[in-house]
């Protein structure tokens, strides 16, 4: 028989008046998969924690002789609607828990494998109508067992559930804001970190690459000379990215250049490497030697050039966002040492799903010689290029500095451009200007970024 809309379940009923203390078990909670760790209730089996039956098993209060956690430790009541199940726990929260959900991330051993900890149960084989048939509490357990309408059986802990919100996310990289600038951002207010901070201490760590999500722009000091700390800074994170150039680079001028970057010329502003589908998420600049002659150092933040001219200038906006540009490279592997060539279309202002800014592509030197809007339109695009280009450069916008030697500058290369003034290198010069360079990808950076929230909770 199914259990009808509102019924209550009787199992509560059945050590109701003295369960498992609420603070026998102790959650941690890592997102999104929580592992559970289990400890003994440090009040004994003195424990006064009762949970009262009050009226025919439809209604329950709590005794509660010690405040609960403010984390939900155990579950005080169940029952079951229309769809759903529905908990309460012993903070007061409550949770409900759709049929289907339930049913689709069952943890036993048939349905969820636990060495990859990824999910077994086939689409084909769920049922999206599946009713539970009974569902009750184990108290000593601290779970809830359902009996299916398939016939299966599935127990769900509440170390498990109570950290599951199917209506706002858990992830802690949601969380984090995005704040935009322009020339306020001054070379003392960037935000400014210790190498030597970042590589002892996982919490300085967060904050730097915290700090990267919310505005695009950091400085790490304290690097020295040594032109391998780069890939020690990037590897405190992950594995860097390997691109064409390889997994790092060294930005000198160069008598053979593969790139406009390694020579004296200047770099208007730019997001790097466009012309991969999968742009690197992040760029670091280490400044191992700075340049007496030119190389200065200019960023802007696209974002708010972006949001601006989608105020005032809406049309434009339009043009940037919809039409999608090409950018090519091609040359020598690093890497492979094979021919590459390197080509991707997309518009210069990325949108997302929701409409809202969500990257900017924008680099004239690899600027690709298509377009596929037709004669007519043609002009319309290097009208709107133009202006998100003097944009950039606008006081209000710009900001510009000398990086000094052992600094490096780190930026989101989806969000913030980059660029430099030219410089010259003196004949016979000994010590010509020298930037180290790495990429690091956003979903490695988040992933770390999840698993040290994990360990600092
Ligand atoms: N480098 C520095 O997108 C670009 O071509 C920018 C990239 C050569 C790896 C330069
Ligand atoms: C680069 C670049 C800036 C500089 O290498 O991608 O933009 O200051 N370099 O040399
Ligand atoms: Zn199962
Ligand atoms: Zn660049």
């Amino acid at each position: 028989m199914l259990l009808q809309r509102s019924s209550y379940i009787n199992i509560l009923l059945r050590r109701c008046s003295l369960i498992t203390c609420p603070e026998a078990v102790e959650i941690r909670r890592p997102w999104p998969w929580p592992r559970v760790i289990r400890r003994n209730c440090r009040r004994s089996t003195q424990c006064p924690t009762k949970l009262q039956r009050v009226g025919l098993g439809l209604r329950y209060s709590s005794t509660i002789a010690h405040p609960p956690n403010n984390k939900a430790t155990a579950i005080y009541q169940q029952h079951v609607d229309d769809d759903t199940i529905h908990l309460i726990y012993n903070d007061y929260t409550e949770a409900r828990y759709p049929f289907v959900w339930l049913r689709d991330n069952c943890q036993c051993s048939e349905c969820h494998d636990k060495t990859s900890l990824q999910r077994l149960l086939l689409l084909e084989t769920l049922d999206i109508d599946v009713k539970p048939i009974k569902a009750e509490i184990d108290f000593s357990h601290q779970s809830i067992i359902v009996h299916w309408s398939d016939k299966h059986r599935s127990e769900y802990s509440v170390n498990w559930l109570k950290n599951i919100r199917l209506t706002s996310s858990m992830d802690p990289i949601d969380g984090l804001v995005s704040k935009y600038w322009g020339s306020e951002m001054t070379v003392d207010k960037i935000p400014t970190f210790s190498f030597h901070d970042i590589m002892s201490d996982e919490s300085s760590l967060y904050s730097w690459l915290a700090s990267l999500h919310t505005y695009g722009l950091s400085i790490v000091n304290d690097l020295g000379d040594d032109d391998k700390n780069i890939t020690r800074l990037a590897k405190r994170v992950t594995n860097p990215r390997m691109t064409c150039y390889g997994n790092d680079f060294v930005v000198k001028s160069n008598p053979e250049p593969n790139n406009l970057a390694y020579t004296g010329y200047r770099l208007p502003l730019h997001t790097d490497l466009p012309f991969y589908q999968h742009e690197p998420g992040v760029q670091i600049l280490h400044c191992i030697r700075k340049s007496e002659y030119g190389g200065k150092s200019e960023f802007a933040d696209g974002f708010k050039v972006a949001y601006d001219l989608q105020k005032e200038d809406p049309e434009t906006f339009d043009t940037l966002s919809t039409v999608a540009i090409s950018f090519i490279d091609q040359g020598l592997h690093e890497i492979s040492k094979t021919d590459y060539a390197l080509c991707d279309w997309k518009p210069i202002i990325r949108l997302n799903r929701k409409g809202q800014i969500q990257q900017i592509n924008f680099n004239n030197h690899v600027r690709g010689i298509e377009m596929s809007v037709g004669t007519d339109n043609i002009k319309k695009i290097y009208r709107a290029l133009k202006i998100f280009n003097s944009a950039l450069y606008k006081e209000e916008n710009l900001i510009s500095f000398a990086l000094q030697e052992g600094e490096a500058a780190c930026f989101n290369n989806t969000r913030v451009l980059h660029g430099r003034s030219a410089f010259t290198v003196p004949p016979g010069c000994q010590t010509p200007r020298h930037l180290q360079g790495i990429y690091i990808d956003w979903d490695e950076i988040y992933s770390r970024m999840r698993g040290i929230a994990d360990k600092l909770k």
